[in-house]
């Protein structure tokens, strides 16, 4: 849903991460969706503009930018497998990260700072489907525990300016699994679906089988990167609570493992045989949100199906191989 001139003020606003998956595409949605209007700035940072993990360099940026509204995006991400490998630099570099935007935004008085969270954030035993209400009922999954209580920490971080500062209305938004152009399809870092993406692309060219990791039986939601974007700009200048909001697909779209691979092996039109490496883990089984909030905030949001969003996105790497992160 995307806002008429109408409804906003001038703006000057802030990415961090501005160059990654969800950055790039809030860039396309700004820039060739909704358009950049009078009044208004936007900037999209990367990390040569300035280490988020050093507070000087921080300070120095936002000092430098003087927001009004910033959108944090910046962190270490990664799928399954760079989260079991690294717990401990996912804890400190996103904690830095974090405290370092939350406090620069705060002194130069940014009115709005809407922070990332991650449905795989929640307690690992839980009812299902997971609301916005549970984020600390109890420990996350073992396999990302760093990136998970780094991640709960934002929502501290924001009721504790709200409380500081009445004005503060720094906010979180709690994405599915994302997915789209311009994504990590690095094999032993990124997520799911670039994975499998490039492994298809890569198994197709030498006529070799496709690994599929894991028992292909837990079960995700998917959220396109460009729905993402034009949620994220609602989240911006509509969404009034210090609460988060989960931002996915319904329950109904969650599809296994197995079913996310086959969809990726007709779209890249794979031919050869796919074969399952049961001795890679499975990490968390499933993590059903509800976007019940949501609904009720968007009721007319339509998400782009699944399968045109994976061919967008296959398309996407298929032309920019050379260039793509890999
Ligand atoms: P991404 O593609 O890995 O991009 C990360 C961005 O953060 C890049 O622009 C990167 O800059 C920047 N960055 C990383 N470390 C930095 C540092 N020390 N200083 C400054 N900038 C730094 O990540 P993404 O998938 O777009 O994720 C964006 C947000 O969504 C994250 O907060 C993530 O936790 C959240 N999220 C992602 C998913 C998902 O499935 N991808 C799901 C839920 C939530 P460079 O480009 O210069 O490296
Ligand atoms: O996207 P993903 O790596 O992370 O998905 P999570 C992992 C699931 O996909 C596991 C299976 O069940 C894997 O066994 N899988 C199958 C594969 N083939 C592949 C493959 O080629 N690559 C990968 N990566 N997985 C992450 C969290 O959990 O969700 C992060 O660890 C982050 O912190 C992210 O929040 C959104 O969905 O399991």
């Amino acid at each position: 849903m995307i806002l008429g001139p109408e409804k906003t003020a001038p703006m000057r606003v802030l990415v961090t991460g501005g160059t990654g998956l969800v950055g790039r595409a809030i860039q396309h949605v700004v820039r060739e969706e909704r358009g950049i209007r009078e009044g208004e700035e936007w900037i999209f940072l990367s990390s040569t503009d300035a280490n988020l993990m050093d507070a000087g360099e921080t300070r120095e940026v936002f000092q430098k930018h003087q927001p009004t509204h910033v959108i944090h995006l910046a962190a270490m991400v990664g799928g399954l497998f760079k989260n079991m490998r690294a717990n401990l630099d996912f804890w400190r570099n996103n904690i830095y990260i974090n405290d370092n935007v939350l406090q620069a935004a705060h002194e130069v008085d940014a009115v709005r700072v809407v922070s990332c969270l991650s449905t795989c954030i929640f307690p690992d035993k839980t009812t299902y489907p997971i609301d916005e209400t549970m984020i600390h009922n109890g420990p996350p999954h073992k396999s990302n525990f760093g990136y998970s209580y780094a991640k709960r920490m934002l929502d501290v971080y924001n009721r504790a300016y709200h409380d500081q500062e009445r004005g503060r209305f720094y906010t979180a938004v709690i994405p599915t699994n994302v997915f789209g152009p311009h994504d990590n399809f690095n094999i032993k870092d990124g997520h799911v679906l670039p994975g499998l993406i490039h492994k298809a692309y890569i198994a197709q060219k030498e006529g070799s089988p496709l690994v599929v990791w894991g028992s292909g039986t837990p079960r995700r939601q998917f959220i396109y990167s460009l729905d993402l974007a034009r949620l994220f700009l609602w989240v911006l200048t509509e969404y009034q609570e210090v609460e988060p909001i989960i931002l996915s697909v319904g329950e109904e779209e969650e599809v296994s493992i197995k079913e996310a691979a086959e969809a990726v092996v007709e779209v890249m039109r794979f031919k050869g045989q796919v074969t399952y490496d049961t001795t890679k883990a499975d990490g968390q089984f499933k993590k059903t949100a509800s976007n019940a909030k949501l609904r009720q905030y968007c009721p007319s949001f339509t998400f782009t199906p699944f399968k045109q969003a994976l061919k967008e996105t296959c398309d996407w790497f298929v032309a920019n191989y050379d260039s793509a992160r890999k």
